[in-house]
C-alpha cells in the first residue's frame, strides 16, 4: 500500500517537473518582443471630438452617428455627430464616486437599434460598503431632455466591501448576446484571496443573460458554494475588455499591482492565478506570488514589467489605417499612451507606444465605423480624441 502510494506520488511528481518545464513563460515588451515609442502612421491624424468631461471612463458609439460618454463622477451624456454634449441623461443610478468609483462604463445592447437598452456599470454604495452593480434602461429623448428609463439592476458584485479602489467593470457582450462584465479584486489585503474563491464574485469575469439571470451553460452552475455567474477567477483588476473578431472569445487586460499587468484571453471555468501567480510585486516591493503559473492556471499572453495601468481595449478590424489592421489596442493609465500591440494568432510580436507627448492617461479605445480610433483621456478636463486615416472624412 505504502508503496503503491510513494509510486503515486513520484510519478505524480515526475509528472509537475514535467509540466513545470514546459511552462510558458508570457511575452515581455523589450525584453522577449520589440518595444518602441512610435509616430502616427503617415496621414493619420489626430483632433479633439469632444471637451469638458470630467474623468470620462466608457465611450459606446451610437448606430446613428455620435455616442454616449460616461463621467465617472456619475454623468452620462449624448454626444452628437459634432462632438457636442448634451446635458447629462436624467435617471441614471446613483453612484458611489469615490476614488476609482463612480459611473463607469456603458455599452448598447446588441439589438439597441430596435429596444433602445442601455447597460452602465457603476459603483453602487450598500450595506458592508460597495461593489460593482451593472443597471439597464431604455435611452429615450422627451423633448429635449434625454433619459435611462426604467432602469432595472440587472446583476450586483457580492459581497460590498468598503473599498474605493478596484471595480473592475468592462462591460462586453458576446456574439450569443451574454454579457461579460469584469471585476475587481477591491485592492485589499483582506479580499484579494477572494479572487481564487468561488463564493464571491471579487476578482472575476462574470457572464449573464442580457436580463440579468444566469446563463445555464455557466461553468460553475450546479456546483456547491459557488456563484453561478462566475465564468473565470483568479483576476486582479481588469479595466479592458473586448471580444476577438475572428474567435469570438473574450480578451481582457487588467492591472497589476507593482508590476505584472496582464492580457489574457478568458475562457469558461479558468483560473488566471491572482494572486497565487503574478508578476507584479507589492507596491514598494516584496513578493506576493510565484511567477510562473503551473498547470491548472493561466498564464497571461503578455505581461508588462513595468506596469503601464492599462484600460480599455479595442481590435482594429479596419483597413482605413493599413498598418494597424489585426492589432490590439489598449490605453494606458499610468504608461501616458496609446498602446499598439501587433498580433501574430495569440501572440503578440510587437508593441508600439503612441501619442507618448501627449502625456495622456488614457482610459478607453473604441473603433469607429469608418476605422477611426476614439479615445477617451482620463482627467478633470477630459477629452474624447479621434485618430483618422489619411482619406477619412473630417470633422
Ligand atoms: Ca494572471
Amino acid at each position: 500500500m505504502r508503496s503503491v502510494r510513494w509510486m503515486a506520488g513520484w510519478t505524480l511528481a515526475l509528472g509537475m517537473t514535467v509540466a513545470f518545464a514546459s511552462v510558458a513563460q508570457p511575452v515581455r515588451p523589450g525584453k522577449d518582443v520589440p518595444m518602441a515609442r512610435a509616430a502616427l502612421p503617415a496621414g493619420v491624424t489626430l483632433s479633439t471630438w469632444a471637451e469638458g468631461l470630467e474623468h470620462p471612463w466608457g465611450l459606446a458609439l451610437l448606430p446613428q452617428g455620435g455616442a454616449l460618454v460616461t463621467e465617472r463622477p456619475g454623468r452620462l451624456r449624448v454626444v452628437s455627430g459634432q462632438g457636442q454634449l448634451s446635458a447629462p441623461v436624467a435617471g441614471v443610478p446613483r453612484v458611489d464616486a469615490r476614488g476609482q468609483g463612480g459611473l463607469l462604463d456603458v455599452v448598447l445592447h446588441p439589438d439597441f437599434a430596435r429596444n433602445g437598452l442601455v447597460y452602465l456599470s457603476y459603483a453602487e454604495a450598500g450595506d458592508g460598503g460597495n461593489s460593482t452593480a451593472v443597471a439597464r434602461g431604455k435611452l429615450v429623448q422627451d423633448g429635449g431632455q434625454w433619459r435611462f428609463a426604467d432602469s432595472q439592476v440587472v446583476f450586483r458584485q457580492a459581497p460590498k466591501f468598503a473599498s474605493t479602489l478596484h471595480f473592475g467593470s468592462r462591460l462586453v457582450f458576446a456574439r450569443d448576446g451574454k454579457l461579460f462584465i469584469t471585476l475587481g479584486e477591491r485592492s485589499s489585503r483582506q479580499t484579494r484571496p477572494d479572487a481564487q474563491g468561488l463564493n464571491t464574485h471579487h476578482g472575476k469575469v462574470v457572464r449573464i443573460n442580457d436580463d440579468g439571470s444566469v446563463p445555464r451553460d455557466n461553468p460553475f452552475v450546479g456546483d456547491k458554494g459557488a456563484l453561478p455567474e462566475i465564468w473565470s477567477q483568479g483576476h486582479r483588476n481588469p479595466q479592458g475588455a473586448a471580444l476577438n473578431p475572428r474567435t469570438g472569445e473574450l480578451w481582457v487586460v487588467e492591472h497589476g499591482p507593482q508590476g505584472g499587468d496582464e492580457l489574457n484571453v478568458v475562457r469558461a471555468g479558468k483560473n488566471y492565478g491572482w494572486p497565487l501567480y503574478t508578476y507584479g510585486e507589492e507596491y514598494g516591493g516584496g513578493r506576493i506570488g510565484q511567477e510562473a503559473s503551473p498547470p491548472g492556471f493561466e498564464p497571461p499572453l503578455y505581461s508588462w514589467v513595468p506596469s503601464v495601468s492599462p484600460s480599455g481595449l479595442a481590435f482594429y478590424t479596419s483597413q482605413a489605417i493599413p498598418s494597424w489592421t489585426g492589432s490590439l489596442f489598449t490605453g494606458a493609465l499610468s504608461g501616458q499612451a496609446l498602446i499598439r500591440l501587433q498580433l501574430d494568432g495569440e501572440k503578440v510580436v510587437r508593441e508600439e507606444r503612441l501619442l507618448t507627448d501627449l502625456g495622456s492617461r488614457i482610459r478607453d479605445v473604441v473603433m469607429g465605423p469608418s476605422g477611426e480610433l476614439y479615445l477617451l483621456t482620463d482627467a478633470r478636463q477630459g477629452k474624447i480624441l479621434v485618430l483618422r486615416g489619411a482619406g477619412a472624412a473630417g470633422s
